[in-house]
């Protein structure tokens, strides 16, 4: 008899919890055991993520370690796509985005920065010396002159020179993985010059954070910003759930939200990996061709460490470390063959 009553109340209880309000975060997955990971997109992430990956082990924080990784490929010259070196605008300027994220929410951008060769660090300033978020041409530069950043020539004769060729015929057309890939060919070392660097830390007690820099789309019109500077765009971290950084064509992104749109995905209880098919069904959605001639790539990492990628052409690798190993560079999946 109390067995049974025992056994009701048991169903009683289990029956209420059910049917009592979820609190905010109740779709979020169970974690497993936290492993610190740092993650970052494109062949040049394994590099960012060694610099990051000594920071963190070193006994900086994951803001630390976020800023020392994307400052890599900033300052490769060989690199046309982030930092100096990085290919101007249709009118030869180069102009810098860059945006930087931790889990409590703290973030700082700089968009259309001209002459500063460090966006990520000047975007880690507006964060923690100003009350604003992102800050962005004159304003940006002048910004970063008065914290002590040196202004110096950006563009480099390598990427004049790219230039110089692209003006030939001034076609803006991007092309999936690499813009304007005739230009880039032509050029040595060209080949392998992917977009933008995003790059997410977690820690061992599941602190995380991201960074994001780029010199947006080679031959822009100058003042185009892209995702890479917009919080939620290019970049999202919430220490409850996890973070998302993208690459590609930015405009699809910040019309998605797409960063946001994952971790919110997550929150949801969906996997990094399934938030990050998600958001790129997203974007293929909105296109009826199907987004054929278009890349776009998502990255999460969730608060346990576990890992999602996904884009929408082949093409698109990642870089992982962690204390496993720590120069593993994947292939995402994606949704065109
Ligand atoms: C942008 N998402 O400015 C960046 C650049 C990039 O492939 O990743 N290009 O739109």
């Amino acid at each position: 008899m109390t067995e049974r009553r025992e056994v009701l109340r048991a169903l009683i209880l289990a029956g209420s919890a059910a049917l009592s309000p979820r609190p905010a975060d109740a779709g979020v997955r169970p974690t497993r055991p936290r492993r610190p990971r740092v993650l970052s997109t494109w062949d040049f992430g394994i590099a960012a993520n060694h610099a990051a990956w000594e920071r963190l082990n070193a006994g900086g924080t994951v803001l630390d370690a976020a800023e020392t990784g994307a400052r890599i490929p900033e300052a490769d010259l060989a690199n046309h796509s982030v930092g100096k070196g990085g290919y101007p605008d249709r009118d030869g300027i180069v102009t810098l985005d860059a945006s930087i994220m931790d889990g409590d929410g703290r973030c700082g951008a700089v968009a259309g920065m001209e002459d500063i060769a460090h966006p990520i660090s000047v975007a880690r300033r507006v964060m923690e010396k100003t009350p604003h978020v992102l800050l962005v041409g004159a304003g940006a530069r002048q910004f970063a002159i008065e914290q002590g950043f040196a202004p110096e020539n950006l563009l480099t004769a390598e990427a004049e020179a790219a230039w110089r060729e692209w003006r030939k015929t001034s076609r803006y057309e991007p092309v999936i993985n690499r813009e304007n890939v005739d230009y880039r060919q032509s050029l040595p070392g060209g080949k392998d010059n992917h977009d933008t660097i995003g790059l997410l830390v977690v820690d061992a007690q599941g602190r995380l954070a991201g960074a994001c820099t780029t010199s947006g789309m080679a031959w822009k019109r100058h003042g185009r910003v892209g995702d890479s500077p917009v919080i939620g765009a290019g970049l999202y971290v919430d220490n409850a759930v996890g973070a998302a950084t993208s690459t590609g064509v930015g405009e699809e992104v910040i019309r998605t939200a797409g960063s946001f749109l994952v971790v919110e995905l997550m929150r949801q209880g969906r996997s990094p990996q399934r938030a990050c098919e998600e958001a790129v069904r997203r974007i293929v959605r909105r296109h009826p061709d199907g987004a054929k001639t278009l890349q776009v790539g998502f990255l999460a990492l969730g608060r346990d460490g576990e890992v999602g990628a996904y884009a929408i052409q082949p093409g698109f690798t990642y870089a992982v470390c962690d204390e496993e190993k720590q120069d593993r560079l994947v292939s995402a999946p994606s949704f065109h063959r």
